[in-house]
């Protein structure tokens, strides 16, 4: 079934339209190119089925290409007979509110246009990224399916239409599609209602408690405001970069501590507020500082989940924890004394999905400054932050406490991650190939002090559906539960990226307050010996250490 005044556009497939980690991410002029998002967006639909007459959610994180964009899916979705499309107001949703209208409309599925902390503006990156009914990222069955189809794609259909005015909102049609502009806020912010005591963090900062959010002058901006400042009642001016510009101000919106960089110097200044706190491109990321206090992500999530009870959306526990293979084990030692399993799975956020919808965990994260739990598909940066003021006010004492008493009771995991960015694409398959080889090897050696417990190229094993994906990244573990884990970034767009994940596991209290250089330093050294990292890539040192 289509659409009566459908065309049928003839067109050539693109060799490059394989779906990463989180949806197809490509520079703007690759998407740019005549028919390349054309032909993306016909090869989901053409992949999909029973979407005719359904509805679909449609936003994304502002960035350039952002508006043109929207437009062409309109068009393209009414010609395959899409029943109704819902946009945020001036083409705005973050990710997680993407994924909780998919969820609260019970909508077909969702296409989120954005390449999340990656640089935008015209010479930065753009992305598209389908989400299936349960909100969250498609499975890889189904991106495959999109990715075999756009090589053998011959035609999309589309209607000719004016363009729809995505600034107003209300109810507007395209050929014979229902659309409707919704206020990009209202549904995310009625869900985190649910979940964290307003009330209780209103008496907080009626109380004097100070705070820093950082939008990064991307999606988040317009959330932080109505939620933070408006609804909560943090000081106006809370909210810094607050407007989504399309090229992030030409910045990276990759809150960590390179892109965040002045929040860290404020956190660790004599100005600093109680809680700094940041989200990245499209909001699914989240950077939390106490003063003086940098918390690390495998730490957050850990820590939110030992404290999830404190908010009323957790207050009858969790039913489990899920992080990604490469995040650190401190949330295992959590789940561990909370008598809840802990899923182990590879790096992405659409291997969670099963797990959550079939209730086998609550919480779930990953070391990439990602956190979120059963009340959307995504992980959600804002729910992160205030999940954190949640805690902090009930708990009435600081970030740099909480963590404290966190290490003295779990012990602490240290954790760097280093990436080698955009180094030559041969060499870094060349470095994984040959590591690859080796790990048999490994099992029993010596490096210094440390010897190797086992050595394994990650494959997962999804318990729900029973899927398996391979080669997640490889990891060498110590006798000592150190562990250094080696993967190529599927989210880069330029060139590879070698990340190198590296963890030191302390039980000790007297000696959890190092520096993390430090206590990480042999462990550093021998994860660029062990993989032999200048030789294949040219790099005697990483370009970001996180
Ligand atoms: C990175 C992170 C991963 C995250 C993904 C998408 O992927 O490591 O943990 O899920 O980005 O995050 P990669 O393949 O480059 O390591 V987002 O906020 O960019 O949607
Ligand atoms: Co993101």
């Amino acid at each position: 079934m289509g659409n009566s005044q459908a065309n049928i556009i003839a067109t050539t497939p693109f060799a490059d339209q394989r779906p990463g980690t989180s949806g197809l991410r490509k520079k703007v002029e690759v998407f740019k190119q005549r028919h390349y998002l054309e032909n993306f967006i016909q090869s989901i639909f053409d992949s999909l089925e029973g979407y005719q007459g359904a509805t679909l959610v449609v936003g994304g994180d502002g960035r350039y290409y952002n508006r043109e964009a929207i437009q062409k899916i309109l068009k393209i979705a009414a010609a395959n007979g899409v029943g109704r499309v819902v946009i945020g107001q001036s083409g705005i949703l973050s990710t997680p509110a993407a994924s909780a209208l998919i969820r609260a409309l019970m909508a077909f599925g969702g296409i989120v246009l954005s390449a999340s902390h990656n640089p935008g503006g015209p010479h930065g990156d753009f992305g598209v990224k389908y989400n299936v009914a349960n909100g969250g990222p498609a499975p890889e069955k189904v991106t495959d399916a999109i990715y075999a189809r756009t090589r053998e794609i011959t035609s999309f259909r589309i209607v000719e239409a004016q363009d729809v005015n995505i600034d107003r909102l209300g109810e507007t049609r395209v050929g014979d599609m229902r659309v409707d502009v919704v206020d990009s806020v209202a549904n995310y912010k009625a869900l985190m209602q649910t979940l964290f005591d307003f009330d209780r963090i209103r008496d907080a900062f009626r109380s004097g408690f100070t705070f820093t959010f950082d939008a990064m002058s991307a999606v988040t901006g317009p959330y932080a405001r109505v939620l933070f400042e408006e609804d909560l009642g943090a000081r106006p001016g809370s909210v810094i970069n607050a407007t989504p510009l399309p090229d992030f101000g030409g910045h990276h919106p990759d809150p960590n501590l390179v892109h965040a960089r002045h929040l860290y110097d404020l956190a660790m200044s004599d100005a600093a507020p109680d809680l700094c706190a940041a989200s990245d491109g499209d909001g699914d990321r989240n950077l939390i500082i106490g003063r003086g206090r940098f918390v690390t992500p495998s730490d957050s999530l850990a820590i939110l989940a030992a404290n999830a009870t404190i908010a009323p959306g957790y207050r009858k526990g969790i039913a489990g924890i899920a992080r990604s293979m490469p995040t650190s084990a401190a949330a295992d030692r959590v789940a561990e004394r909370l008598g809840v399993p802990l899923y182990e799975t590879p790096t992405g956020w659409k291997y969670f999905g099963n797990l959550l919808d079939a209730g086998l965990v609550t919480i779930c994260g990953e070391e990439s400054a990602g956190a979120g739990s059963d009340h959307v598909r995504e992980k959600d940066g804002l729910w992160a932050v205030l999940f954190w003021l949640d805690i902090l006010a009930a708990r009435k004492e600081s970030v740099d406490a909480i963590v404290r008493q966190h290490w003295t009771t779990y012990g602490r995991n240290y954790y760097s991650r280093h990436d080698y960015e955009e180094v030559a694409s041969d060499g870094a398959h060349a470095l994984i190939d040959a590591l690859r080889q080796r790990l048999p090897t490994l099992k029993g050696q010596y490096f210094g002090g440390l010897e190797v417990a086992t050595a394994d190229d990650f494959a997962y094993h999804d318990p729900v559906d029973g899927s398996d994906s391979k080669h997640q990244g490889l990891r060498a573990i110590f006798t000592d539960g150190s562990r250094i884990v080696y993967r190529l970034s599927g989210t880069g767009t330029a060139g590879a990226t070698l990340r190198v994940y590296i963890e030191r596991y302390e039980p000790d209290p007297a000696r959890q307050h190092l520096e993390t250089e430090a206590a990480l330093a042999d462990l550093v050294s021998l994860s660029r010996e062990l993989a032999a990292i200048e030789r294949f890539t040219q790099r005697a040192a990483p370009s970001v250490i996180t």
